[in-house]
């Protein structure tokens, strides 16, 4: 099996990104150890305080996030980098060609059940006229992506990533403590028989997703003339792994639970970096008004509605929209 360096030279990935990216799993392989080790490293459970945006900070998450922006400060290739976890951007090296967004543990709500958690993370040209303590610095679209990937910890610890030359799957072999390459330029199914949303907010859902997924639950006896499954992780990681391993959709769709809150998942560091993988896949990724990567971002905690998966199926659900 490939090793990651010479997988990414295969791809023609610059030296510096490969750096850069080697930094980043360096910190994702601590991440793992620390999340195998649970209770016995004595980091369950809740700190007494709430990220930006009013959630309850788990003990992991803090850990995860200082690891990752630790070695990314330290490392030169980095000019700022911004996180779930931060209230602002932090500024790196003022010298250096990356920015990066991430958030050290998506599905946080998962980590004291002992199920799937992992790290999103998005690799950006930092533009070269703009000072490194300048939040605006990250204000570029998810078409400008030069890496996404994500580390999923789960039974094994596995590496998803593309550089903009196809999404490829690598496992963390830990007697060797590298990421080795399992499979080339996956490919999602066109179509598909599965569906992953949080039924639980259907009656806050918009009318046209609530006509969708309606025909979906009428299975063979309705429109679609297909019975369909169901599956919801609760950590966009697994499910999304879990589309570009079998097929499927997965949405969070606008809601109207709050007002001042009609999304849940957030651009930067799930949508945008997700939106790569899965477009790298053959997959789309959008929102019911158009291409997610092609938003420009507001700000670095914005929201977005998400409807990704099965090309035809994610067009057969935005078909309820028009
Ligand atoms: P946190 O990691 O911020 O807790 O949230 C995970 C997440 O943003 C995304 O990974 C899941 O798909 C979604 O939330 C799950 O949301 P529900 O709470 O509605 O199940």
């Amino acid at each position: 099996m490939q090793r990651l360096a010479p997988a990414l030279r295969q791809d023609n990935v610059p030296l510096d990104l490969i750096s850069l990216i080697k930094t980043v799993l360096a910190a994702t392989k601590e991440i793992s150890f620390r999340v195998s080790q649970a209770h016995l490293g004595g980091l369950m459970g809740s700190t007494l305080d709430e990220n930006i945006q009013g959630e309850v900070q788990k003990q992991l998450d803090v850990v995860a996030n200082q690891l990752i922006k630790d070695v990314l400060l330290e490392s030169g290739f980095v000019k700022a980098i911004s996180s779930e976890e931060e209230d602002t951007s932090v500024p790196g090296d003022e010298n250096g060609h990356f920015i990066v967004s991430f958030d050290p543990l998506d599905g946080s709500s998962n980590i004291d059940i002992n199920s799937l958690i992992g790290t999103i993370f998005s690799i950006h040209e930092a533009p070269k006229d703009m000072a490194a303590d300048d939040p605006d610095i990250f204000k570029q679209a998810g078409n400008k992506q030069v890496c996404a990937g994500y580390v999923l910890y789960g039974p094994s610890t596995m590496l998803v990533m593309t550089t903009g030359s196809g999404t490829h799957f690598y496992v963390l072999d830990r007697t060797h403590g590298g990421y080795l390459l399992v499979e080339r330029n996956v490919q999602i199914p066109e179509e598909t028989q599965e569906f992953a949303i949080n039924m639980s907010n259907q009656r806050f859902w918009q009318a046209p997703m609530q006509d969708y997924i309606a025909d979906l639950l009428k299975g063979d006896q309705g429109p679609r003339g297909k019975n369909f499954n169901m599956r919801w992780i609760a950590a966009m990681v697994g499910d999304v792994h879990r589309v570009l391993t079998r097929g499927g959709i997965f949405t969070y769709p606008a809601d109207n639970r709050n007002a001042e809150k009609p999304y849940k998942l957030r651009l930067m560091y799930e949508a945008n970096p997700m939106s790569f993988l899965i477009e790298q896949a053959g997959g789309l990724s959008m929102t019911s008004e158009g291409r997610i990567m092609d938003i420009e971002p507001t700000s670095i905690h914005q929201r977005v509605e998400v409807i990704l998966g099965s090309k035809k199926e994610v067009e057969a659900c935005l078909g309820y929209y028009k």
